[in-house]
């Protein structure tokens, strides 16, 4: 009698190497090639499927390294592990770094803005065969405080439309639907509650029809559903509330998460196949 097969299948894991002194979950301390490429390195041993490596903070309030900075950052890392056999992301939203990645090795450009912050970066993908993560935004870190404004439609039907403009822009450049990825933007212009609408109502994003990627891990939306009369919980411990979240993402059929902690992920991954594989 052979195992039921599975229900679902589980979200591949994105690891995150930010090779930034400023992001908000780990700035600093992956900020130089060889620091950064040894976590790269452990990631990949605790079960990261591929790897997202940036060279700038999106956290609200940053300001914008210069284009030399931000190459300089990730290039190397990019050659090191993509010459490792590794599968590797660029998180840029620049054409110019974007090309020097894929040029590196990189096989996916994940682009926060959507390729709203420089265009022609979605020609850079479309000369290539890399798959474009497109994420929901509005604005620059430092004034994306002021764009979560949702209303009239809500925040769900809201980022369905604004990514749909966004696809439809992507495949007028060249970039063929079968290769891009889209994702809600967590935090990106948006509060706690819009983050929470958002995951409760990935269906409607899906119907997109493009494979879906969520990116919580760390973020201050758990830091503020955790909080206590110290104020929120710290970026570093919040992983427990991600791993909960993990597991329901998989159950909903997201395709992948982005994530800090690869080995607590794949736990709660693994929580789940054990589940699906014995119903
Ligand atoms: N979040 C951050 C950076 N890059 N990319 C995608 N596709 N989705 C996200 O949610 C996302 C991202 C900010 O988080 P970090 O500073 O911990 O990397």
């Amino acid at each position: 009698m052979g195992v039921a097969p599975r229900l679902v299948d589980v979200p591949r894991v994105m690891g995150i190497v930010n090779v930034t002194p400023d992001s908000f979950s780990d700035g600093g301390r992956w900020d130089t090639t060889e620091t950064a490429v040894a976590h790269g390195r452990l990631l990949l041993e605790h079960g990261a499927d591929l790897l997202d490596i940036g060279g700038e903070s999106t956290r609200p309030g940053a300001t914008r390294p210069l284009v030399a900075e931000e190459l300089d950052r990730v290039v190397p890392v990019i050659g090191e592990l993509a010459g490792d056999g590794a599968i590797v992301s660029v998180d840029t939203m620049r054409a110019e770094v974007a090309e020097a990645a894929l040029a590196a090795g990189a096989a996916v450009v994940n682009d926060v803005s959507g390729g709203l912050a420089d265009p022609r970066i979605l020609h850079v993908v479309a000369d290539s065969d890399a798959t474009y993560v497109a994420m929901h935004w509005r604005a620059h870190a430092d004034r994306m405080r002021d764009f979560a404004d949702y209303s009239p439609d809500g925040v769900v039907q809201t980022v369905r439309r604004e990514l749909g403009e966004r696809l439809a822009a992507i495949e007028a450049a060249g970039v063929p639907r079968e290769r891009v990825v889209l994702d809600p933007g967590l935090g990106f212009a948006k509060e706690g509650r819009h983050n929470w609408e958002l995951l409760a109502s990935l269906d409607v994003l899906r119907e997109l029809g493009c494979p879906l990627l969520v990116g919580a891990s760390r973020k201050s939306f758990l830091g503020r559903l955790l909080a206590d009369a110290a104020g929120p919980r710290p970026v570093e411990e919040r992983e427990h509330a991600h791993a909960a979240l993990v597991a329901l993402l998989a159950r909903s059929g997201v395709d992948y998460v982005r994530v800090h902690d690869v080995r607590a992920t794949r736990d709660a991954l693994a929580v789940v196949a054990a589940m699906e594989g014995t119903r």
